[in-house]
């Protein structure tokens, strides 16, 4: 099983990809957390895209689609791969189409979380509170959430062409939102 967990910044795409870990043994495949973890071990990769992440401009679709590529093969070790935070251009997705039917796979599944924007300022602010993460400034998110209308949602249509899009409502509480993607997943 290959899904994509889809939705705009702060929508609840990484808390629900662990809980999907944790209750179905599939791997997260997060590249926002790849790209972190290369930022705070100081690699030379960390280095030159922690400025980018930090004013909440995409990385390199090359960046994120050869750090996928790495990691896919433990995926399907696992017998699933939740994408989370990847795709987030046209481009990436193609390139993602191409590397799974090159190994005999596809996506099974894109979720897309929907959540409203006065909510995803919030839980932003709480995080920022929580976890003072760099790119939870008001500037970095005005420019995240930018660059999801104007580069990441043109997936939707994407998906939908492929009839692999389930809407699934990202505005309840953390369990309220995992039952609602068990269902998405386990329908048909
Ligand atoms: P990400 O790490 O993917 O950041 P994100 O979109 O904010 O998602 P995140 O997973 O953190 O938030 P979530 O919705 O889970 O990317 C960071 C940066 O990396 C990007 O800006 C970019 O620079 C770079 N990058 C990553 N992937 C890239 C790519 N493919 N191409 C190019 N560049 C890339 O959760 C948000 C908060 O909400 C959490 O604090 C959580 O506790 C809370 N929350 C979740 N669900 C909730 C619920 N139901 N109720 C209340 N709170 C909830």
């Amino acid at each position: 099983m290959n899904i994509i967990l889809f939705g705009p910044p702060g929508a609840g795409k990484g808390t629900q990809a662990k809980k999907l870990v944790a209750e179905r043994g599939w791997v997260q495949l997060s590249t926002g957390d790849m790209l972190r973890a290369a930022k705070e071990a100081g690699t030379e990769l960390g280095r030159r895209v922690a400025a980018i992440m930090d004013r909440g401009d995409l990385v390199s679709d090359e960046i994120v689609i050869e750090l996928i590529e790495e990691r896919l093969p433990d995926a399907e070790r696992a017998g699933g791969a939740i994408f989370d935070g990847f795709p987030r251009t046209v481009a990436q997705a193609e390139a993602l189409d191409a590397l799974l039917k090159g190994r005999g796979a596809e996506i099974d599944r894109v979720v897309r979380l929907v959540v409203d924007q006065d909510e995803l300022v919030r839980r932003m602010a709480k995080r920022a509170e929580e976890e003072g993460r760099a790119d939870d400034t008001v500037e970095a998110f005005k420019v995240r959430l930018k660059n999801y209308n104007d580069q990441t949602a043109a997936l939707i249509p994407y998906y939908k062409a492929q009839g692999k899009l389930a809407d699934v409502d990202g505005m309840g509480t953390v369990d309220e939102v995992a039952a609602s993607i068990a269902s998405a997943l386990d329908a048909d």
